[in-house]
């Protein structure tokens, strides 16, 4: 039974083409910067926007169009996995993403729905069997449900606690029957709203334990998936304790968990925090720590986590370039944390979203490596700081100075010599690269 059976598996065609269902950029078998794009990129699908999201909004009922919905929870459920594996294997994605609560129902207890998830999880097994596609990450859902209108692991209450800590086991249960590479923290509702009943570093000791927990855990059962926390500044919390990629890892340095977690990055996340993307991929690169990415965008005029597909070719080529510097992403990936917008209803939209996705990451991907071929930024940055490549700079980032050695040097200076940047000039030579 197909979902889809006007769909075939979509083809790369090449800029002529006419056909919606084709790759125009994304051609997975293509060598770029020595490796194929589908090796480079990494995609996966989120099963939340993908499977379960239905398109309403805070004004409007369910629009999408969705022919997997059953008369149980568990029987949409059991088809949302033969749906979902049918689209990524004709997209040809090969990793995918999910929460807990995306695949399964809760159902009316932990038990049940414990019960729940080695049901589903048995399908989605056998279908990556069959299909050869893996598991980028898994995560739990703590933010959903009435009990964590506190936060998880930075609850008030214990029990809440208990709970949070049963789902994250679970998790690496079900990561480990399914060779999760990776295993996410997105800190849903870890922050707060208000200091006058906070007590912040309780609160954040609390999210370490947990973590701690989670490395004890993973190494117990011997499979230990890359940790990720997912930096987001507010939404659903007004203060988000993660609230970008510095402010994760000064937590990741100081509960000492250096070893075990990197960042997973968010584009929408990034522009939230007053950040452009690239700068949260360079901040996590320049300290070890970049480990996956969430792609999609946000939107200028509103200031909220959109969600949209990636399309904004600048910017993602910005972004590639900083995982090409990264030396890829691996085991990481490029996961379109993205939805379909509220008027693009139709089922066939999930294709044509993500298809707009990937072209748009590997002509991102494309530019970024003919950028690095030609040393482009590298020259730039050479010629900008060239005057640390000899004489007194040179000396300097030698560590064979002092405030004293440099008073010295500065008093017997004249005029100092500074060059333009040229930065409108740079920004329209990048602009050769994008089109
Ligand atoms: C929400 C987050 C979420 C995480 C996974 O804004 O992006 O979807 O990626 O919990
Ligand atoms: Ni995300
Ligand atoms: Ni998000």
């Amino acid at each position: 039974m197909s979902y889809f059976p006007q769909i075939e598996k979509i083809q790369y065609e090449g800029t002529t083409t006419t056909n919606p269902f084709a790759f125009r950029h994304f051609n997975p078998e293509e060598v770029v910067a020595g490796q194929t794009m589908k090796e480079h990129l990494r995609f996966a699908v989120a099963y939340w926007h993908t499977m379960t999201q239905d398109g309403s909004d805070p004004f409007g009922s369910p629009v999408n169009q969705r022919t997997w919905l059953g008369a149980t929870e568990m029987e949409t459920a059991k088809n949302r996995v033969a749906a979902f594996f049918e689209i990524l294997e004709k997209l040809g994605v090969e990793y995918f993403c999910f929460h807990d609560v995306d695949i399964a129902p809760e159902g009316d207890s932990l038990e049940e729905f414990y019960a729940n998830l080695d049901e589903i999880t048995d399908l989605i097994k056998e279908q990556m069997e069959r299909t050869g596609i893996k598991l980028l990450w898994n995560t739990a859902n703590m933010f959903s449900h009435p009990r964590y209108v506190n936060g998880a692991a930075s609850t008030n209450h214990a029990d809440v606690f208990a709970y949070a800590a049963a789902q994250v086991k679970k998790g690496l249960d079900i990561s480990k029957k399914l060779n999760g590479q990776n295993y996410v923290f997105w800190g849903g509702r870890e922050g707060y709203e208000t200091l006058l009943n906070t007590d912040m570093a309780f609160e954040q000791d609390n999210i370490a334990r947990l973590f701690k927990m989670a490395i004890a855990y993973s190494e117990k059962i011997g499979h230990t998936p890359q940790f990720l926390i997912e930096p987001k500044p507010m939404e659903p919390s007004k203060h988000q304790y993660d609230f970008d990629a510095a402010t994760a890892l000064q937590f990741i340095q100081k509960y000492g968990l250096q070893e075990k977690f990197k960042l997973n990055l968010e584009a929408n996340h990034a522009t939230l925090a007053g950040h452009t993307f690239e700068n949260e991929i360079e901040v996590a690169r320049i300290n070890n720590a970049l480990g996956s990415l969430d792609a999609n965008q946000g939107d200028v005029l509103l200031g909220w986590d959109t969600d949209e597909f990636p399309t904004n070719v600048y910017d993602v080529t910005l972004a590639m370039y900083g995982v090409l510097e990264n030396g890829g992403i691996a085991p990481g990936g490029i996961n379109f944390d993205s939805k379909v917008r509220r008027s693009s209803f139709a089922m066939e939209d999930l294709f044509l979203a993500h298809i707009a996705g990937m072209d748009t990451f590997a002509r991102g991907m494309k530019a970024a490596a003919k950028l690095k071929e030609d040393r482009f930024f590298d020259t730039l940055k050479e010629k900008r700081y060239a005057t640390f490549q000899e004489g007194i700079g040179e000396s300097i980032v030698n560590d064979k100075e002092d405030l004293e050695s440099l008073a010295d040097y500065a008093l017997k200076l004249k005029d100092i010599e500074l060059e333009s940047s040229h930065i409108e000039y740079v920004k329209s030579c990048l602009n050769d690269y994008l089109v």
